[in-house]
C-alpha cells in the first residue's frame, strides 16, 4: 500500500512550470560543467529528520502523527517505516539516503539486542536499495540520546562508555559496510563540555585521537574503502563542542596524526553558529583538500541554535555550488540534513520541502557553472593578485628571498605600489546579474 497515494515520481518540468510537485531547475541527466546535474548533486535524504521527526520542541508534543507510523518502537514498526522511506525517495529521485543507527532501528535493552534489531531493519534496507536502487551515502551511529552518553562518548570520563561507544561504532560501520554506504560520518554529539572547573580538556581530546585511530584500523580490518568524515559543530548540546569549526577539525586531525583518513562533512547551520559563512567553512576545507560531503540546510538568523530548515535562498545554493564545483564532492553529496517546521505536518509537506531545496540547489549549480565559465569572480580575483605574478612575487611565493633583500628593494623605491580597488560593490552586483 502506498503512503504516498496522492504523489507520482517528481518530475522536471522546467521553470514556468507552477506545478508545486515538479522540479524547475533540477533536470538529473541535463548535462552542466561536464556532467549530469545527478552527479554533481548527488542528493540525499536524511532518515533522522524526514522519516523520524515528530515535530516536537521543548514547548510541545509531536504534531507529525505519519499515518504509517503505528506509534510502537517495534522492530516490525521500523521495517515498515523503511519501505514507506524508499517509496519517498523513489518518488522523489533522491538516488542517495543517510541514517544513525538508532533512527532506523529501536535500541534495545542490551547491546546485543540492539544489534539484532539493527541487523532485523538492515536486511530490509538492502532490499529496498537493491529494488530502487537508491544507495546509502553515509551511515552514523547516534551516540547521544541515549542518557549513557551524558559526559560524551569518546571524550566521556567514564571508560566503560567508552568501550560501549567503540562497540555501537564497530556495528554502525559494519553495517554502513554491508550496505555499500560511500562514506562514515561522525558528527561530535556531546564530544565537548559544558564547564573547564570539572573537564580534563587533554585527556579528553587524546581520548578521541584514539577512539578515531581505532576506527581507522577497523575500517582496515573488515575492508570498509568508505571515506571517514568529521562534521564540524561549534555548540550545542554542549557549550563548547571539540569540533567546532573546519580550522579545530583541521588542526585536531592533525595533531592526531589522522589527516590521510579523514575529510570534514560541512554543515551551512553549523558554519554560521561558529560565526562563519557556509563559504568561507567550503573554501577553507576544499583548500586544503579535506572537503568530504555538505550537510545542506540552513539557519534563521534571528535564532541562535541549529534551525535545520531547509535551504531556498539562491545566493546561498550559489555561494556553495561555486565551492563545490571548484574542489568536487564524490563520494559526498549534497545532504538534506533539514527539517519541515513543526507547523507543515502533513506528508506532504516532505516532498515541498525536499523539491524546493533541490531545485535552489539545481539554480545554484546552474548559476555557479555559468560564472565560473565566464570567469565572472576569477577574473577580478587574478587581476587582484597580479602583482605577485611579477618576479618580486615569484621570488617570495618560491621561497626565494629573505628580509634583508626586500627591505633592500623597498629602501631603493621609497615606497610600495598604490593599491588598485577590490570593487567588493562591483562583484556583488554581478553576482546579482547572474542571478537575473
Ligand atoms: C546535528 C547534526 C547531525 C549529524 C549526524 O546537528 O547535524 O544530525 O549530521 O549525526
Ligand atoms: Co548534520
Amino acid at each position: 500500500m502506498s503512503a504516498f497515494p496522492e504523489v507520482t515520481k517528481i518530475r522536471y518540468e522546467g521553470p514556468d512550470s507552477d506545478n508545486p510537485l515538479a522540479f524547475r531547475w533540477y533536470n538529473p541527466d541535463e548535462v552542466v560543467a561536464g556532467k549530469t546535474m545527478k552527479d554533481h548533486l548527488r542528493f540525499t535524504v536524511v532518515y533522522w529528520h524526514t522519516m523520524r521527526g515528530t515535530g516536537s520542541d521543548p514547548f510541545g508534543s509531536a504534531t507529525m502523527l505519519r499515518p504509517w507510523d503505528d506509534g510502537t518502537d517495534s522492530v516490525e514498526n521500523a521495517c515498515n517505516r523503511a519501505r514507506v522511506a524508499f517509496e519517498f525517495f523513489e518518488k522523489l529521485d533522491a538516488p542517495f539516503y543517510a541514517f544513525h543507527d538508532r533512527d532506523v532501528a529501536p535500541e534495545g535493552k542490551t547491546l546485543a539486542e540492539s544489534n539484532k534489531n539493527l541487523d532485523a531493519v538492515a536486511k530490509v534496507l538492502r532490499e529496498e536499495q537493491q529494488r530502487s536502487g537508491v544507495k546509502l551515502l553515509w551511515g552514523t551511529a547516534n551516540m547521544f540520546s541515549n542518557p549513557r552518553f551524558m559526559h560524551g562518548a569518546a571524550t566521556t570520563c567514564n571508560v566503560e562508555v567508552f568501550a560501549y561507544a567503540a562497540a555501537q561504532v564497530k556495528k554502525a560501520m559494519e553495517v554502513t559496510h554491508e550496505l555499500g554506504g560511500e562514506n562514515y560520518v561522525f558528527w561530535g554529539g556531546r564530544e565537548g563540555y559544558q564547564c573547564l572547573y570539572n573537564t580534563d580538556m587533554k585527556r579528553e581530546l587524546d581520548h578521541l585521537g584514539r577512539f578515531f585511530h581505532m576506527a581507522v584500523d577497523y575500517a582496515k580490518q573488515i575492508g570498509f574503502k568508505g571515506q571517514f568524515l568529521i562534521e564540524p559543530k561549534p555548540k550545542e548540546p554542549t557549550k563548547h563542542q571539540y569540533d567546532s569549526d573546519a580550522a579545530a577539525c583541521l588542526n585536531f586531525l592533525r595533531t592526531y596524526g589522522l589527516t590521510d583518513y579523514f575529510k570534514l562533512n560541512i554543515e551551512t547551520n553549523h558554519a554560521t553558529l561558529a560565526g562563519h559563512e557556509m563559504m568561507h567553512e567550503l573554501e577553507y576545507a576544499g583548500m586544503q583538500g579535506a572537503l568530504g560531503s555538505i550537510d545542506a540546510n540552513t539557519g534563521d538568523l534571528l535564532l541562535g541554535w541549529d534551525t535545520d530548515q531547509f535551504a531556498t535562498n539562491y545566493y546561498l545554493t550559489t555561494q556553495i555550488m561555486l565551492v563545490l564545483l571548484k574542489y568536487g564532492l564524490a563520494p559526498g553529496g549534497v545532504n538534506f540534513d533539514a527539517k519541515v517546521r513543526r507547523e507543515s505536518f502533513e506528508p506532504i509537506d516532505l516532498f515541498y520541502a525536499h523539491i524546493g531545496s533541490m531545485d535552489a540547489f539545481a539554480k545554484g549549480l546552474r548559476v555557479a557553472a555559468k560564472m565560473i565559465e565566464d570567469g565572472a569572480l576569477s577574473k577580478h580575483v587574478s587581476k587582484r593578485y597580479s602583482s605577485w605574478d611579477t618576479d618580486l612575487g615569484k621570488k617570495i611565493e618560491a621561497g626565494h628571498t629573505n628580509f634583508s633583500e626586500l627591505e633592500k628593494f623597498i629602501m631603493e623605491k621609497g615606497e610600495a605600489a598604490s593599491n588598485q580597488s577590490g570593487r567588493q560593490e562591483l562583484l556583488e552586483n554581478v553576482f546579482n546579474r547572474y542571478l537575473d
